[in-house]
């Protein structure tokens, strides 16, 4: 760590600032996730409606713990602003289509956070993002997993009923079992 570490911080600003710009990428996660679920409700999608609440609370989750980071290492954790959110969809698909975007965004920026902690010898941070990259593993795995749903399933006559209430199982795995389907 190069630059501005004293008693009362353990990170760097460069650190503290691609911190604070995760803590944006998971609220963003977090306020876009609770708009499809609001969505998916309306549209009569209950289980996705129910993964994806369930979803953006993960995501404020993730956001919380940079904040607590952050803030115990001696910056500031700064709450973002979130724009642009849309309220409607296309499709259902075109819903977790985005939601996959959006996580490999993600991993691609914690995968940043880590390659700097690691160039600059923060072994500290490096390891609190190890967190990160093994839940971002597990968050791209069951997108792909739910986008794979429309391809196997099709679209037509119950094929969009079908592949809701298998989008509702997948919920249900999601915690011990990603590693081993
Ligand atoms: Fe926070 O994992 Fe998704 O975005």
């Amino acid at each position: 760590m190069k630059d501005n570490l004293s008693l009362n911080r353990s990170i760097s600003t460069e650190t503290e600032a691609m911190l604070n710009n995760q803590i944006m990428m998971e609220a963003q996660a977090s306020a876009h996730y609770l708009s499809m679920a609001s969505w998916c409700d309306v549209e009569g999608y209950s289980n996705s409606a129910k993964f994806l609440y369930g979803h953006a609370d993960e995501e404020r989750m993730h956001m919380m713990k940079l904040f607590h980071y952050i803030n115990d290492a001696g910056g500031h954790a700064l709450q973002p602003e979130i724009t642009g959110l849309k309220h409607s969809y296309d499709s259902l698909r075109q819903v977790f289509q985005m939601i996959l975007e959006h996580e490999i965004k993600v991993t691609q920026s914690i995968n940043e956070i880590v390659e700097h902690c690691y160039n600059v010898k923060d072994f500290a941070t490096l390891n609190f993002m190890q967190w990160y990259v093994s839940e971002q593993r597990e968050e791209e795995m069951l997108s792909r997993r739910a986008l794979e749903l429309f391809d196997i399933i099709g679209e037509e006559g119950i094929g969009l009923w079908t592949i809701d209430q298998e989008i509702g199982k997948l919920e249900v795995a999601e915690p011990g079992e990603t590693g081993a389907a």
